[in-house]
C-alpha cells in the first residue's frame, strides 16, 4: 500500500486529493494545523477514520519532521499555504513566511526524512503577473502580489532541490479552479453565495471589485487528478495546468446569475476598495504538454462550472462540503 502525506488537506484541493487517492488505495496522511473553531475539518469529516489526520504547520520545522516520521510518505503533495492573493497585501510577511519559506521548510524536511519520496508543488499562475496570454512553461514569471512573489519562492526551491540533489519534485503551475468547496473570500463562491442569496430573497446585491480581470477557470476535482498524474511519471517534470479559455469576473457573474434566473445587471455593483493595489488582467494557459504527456483533458466549462456552484449554493444538488463531486468523463 502507498503512503501519501498531504498538506493543507482540509483546503479544496487537499479534500478531493484525499479522495481521489483514497478511492486508489493509498494511505492517506493529512497535515492540519491546530485551530480553536468548532468544527475545523469540515471538508475532510466525511473521510474519517480511513484519512489519518496529524497535527503540524509549515511554520514549525520540527512539526514537519514529526508528520514525515510519521507518515513514511511514498509521495508527498505540498498543498498548503496562506492562498488568498487579496491578503497577501495585507498580511505580505506571514504569506512569504507560510507560502514560501514553509514550502522550504518542508522540502529540507522531506531531503532529511524521506528523500526517496516523490514531492508535487502547488505552483500558481499568479507567478506569471501580466505576461501576455496564453502562459506555458517558458513564459517568464512577473509577480504582481506578495502571494505570487511567495510561490515564485517556494517554485525555485523546488528547481533548486531538483537539480541539487536529484529528488523527484514536480511543480504543478495551475491556473484558477474552482467547486463547490472553494473558500467564500474567493470570487467564484463568493458570487455563487451571493445569487443563491438573492434569489431567496434574504440580500439584493452583490459588491465586487475588477469586472474585468479574466481568469481561465477549470474544475477542482480534475486538477487534483493531474497532481497525482505528474507524481507517476519516469521523471519530474513542471506543467501548466488549465482550460486554454479565459473569461471576465463579469462573464463569470453573467453565468452565474442566469443558472438562476437572474439578470446580474439589476444586482452587481462596483467598490473600488476591493480593488487590488495590483491586479493581474488576463491569465489563459498553454496546457499542450499536460495535455501531450500527462494525458489530461478537463471537460468543464465556465457555464457547467458557474451552473454546479449556484446548484450546490441553493441546496439543488446533492454535493455537500463533504460529498465528492466528479465531473463527468473522468475516471476515478
Ligand atoms: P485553500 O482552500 O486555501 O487551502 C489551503 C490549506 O492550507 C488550508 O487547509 C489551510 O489550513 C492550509 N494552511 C494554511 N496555512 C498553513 C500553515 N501555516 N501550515 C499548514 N497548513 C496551512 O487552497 P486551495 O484552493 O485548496 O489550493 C491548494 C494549493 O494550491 C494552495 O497552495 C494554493 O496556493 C495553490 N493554488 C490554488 C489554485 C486554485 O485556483 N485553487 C491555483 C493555483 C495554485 P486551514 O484549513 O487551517 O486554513
Ligand atoms: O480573484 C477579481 C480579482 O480571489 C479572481 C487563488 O486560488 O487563483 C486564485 O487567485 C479575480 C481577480 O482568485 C472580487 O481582483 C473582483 O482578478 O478569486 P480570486 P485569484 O486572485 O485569481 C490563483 C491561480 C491562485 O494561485 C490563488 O491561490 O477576481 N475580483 N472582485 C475579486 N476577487 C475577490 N476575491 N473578491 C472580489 O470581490
Amino acid at each position: 500500500m502507498r503512503s501519501a502525506l498531504v498538506t493543507g488537506v482540509n483546503g479544496q484541493d487537499g479534500s478531493y486529493l484525499a479522495e481521489l487517492l483514497l478511492s486508489k488505495g493509498y494511505r492517506v496522511i493529512g497535515l492540519v494545523r491546530r485551530t480553536a473553531a468548532e468544527n475545523p475539518y469540515s471538508r475532510v469529516n466525511h473521510l474519517l477514520p480511513r484519512l489519518k489526520l496529524v497535527e503540524g504547520d509549515l511554520l514549525d520545522a520540527g512539526s514537519l519532521i514529526r508528520a514525515l516520521e510519521l507518515a513514511e510518505p511514498d509521495e508527498v503533495y505540498n498543498l498548503a499555504a496562506q492562498s488568498f492573493v487579496g491578503v497577501s497585501f495585507r498580511e505580505p510577511v506571514a504569506t512569504a513566511d507560510i507560502t514560501g519559506v514553509g514550502t522550504l521548510r518542508l522540502l529540507e524536511a522531506v531531503r532529511q526524512v524521506a528523500p526517496h519520496a516523490r514531492f508535487y508543488q502547488a505552483s500558481s499562475s499568479e507567478m506569471f503577473g501580466n505576461v501576455a496570454a496564453p502562459q506555458n512553461e517558458i513564459s517568464p514569471f512577473r509577480p504582481r502580489s506578495p502571494y505570487a512573489v511567495a510561490k515564485l519562492f517556494a517554485h525555485a526551491s523546488c528547481i533548486t532541490y531538483r537539480e541539487s540533489y536529484g529528488m523527484y519534485v514536480a511543480c504543478g503551475i495551475l491556473f484558477n479552479h474552482e467547486s463547490p468547496r472553494r473558500g467564500a473570500e474567493f470570487v467564484t463562491r463568493k458570487i455563487s453565495l451571493a445569487v443563491a442569496a438573492i434569489a431567496r430573497q434574504e440580500q439584493r446585491t452583490l459588491t465586487l471589485g475588477s469586472l474585468d480581470a479574466r481568469r481561465d477557470w477549470g474544475w477542482a476535482p480534475e486538477y487534483v487528478d493531474v497532481m497525482h498524474r505528474m507524481l507517476q511519471m519516469d521523471r519530474p517534470e513542471d506543467f501548466v495546468v488549465g482550460t486554454g479559455v479565459a473569461h471576465s469576473v463579469k462573464d463569470f457573474c453573467q453565468a452565474a446569475f442566469e443558472a438562476a434566473g437572474l439578470d446580474w445587471r439589476e444586482h452587481v455593483v462596483q467598490d473600488p476598495e476591493l480593488m487590488r493595489p495590483a491586479e493581474v488582467f488576463d491569465l489563459r494557459a498553454d496546457s499542450s504538454k499536460a495535455r501531450e504527456l500527462l494525458n489530461w483533458e478537463p471537460s468543464m466549462d465556465l457555464k457547467d462550472i458557474a451552473s454546479a456552484m449556484v446548484r450546490h449554493d441553493l441546496g439543488l444538488s446533492q454535493e455537500t462540503a463533504g460529498g465528492p463531486v466528479w465531473p463527468r468523463g473522468l475516471a476515478r
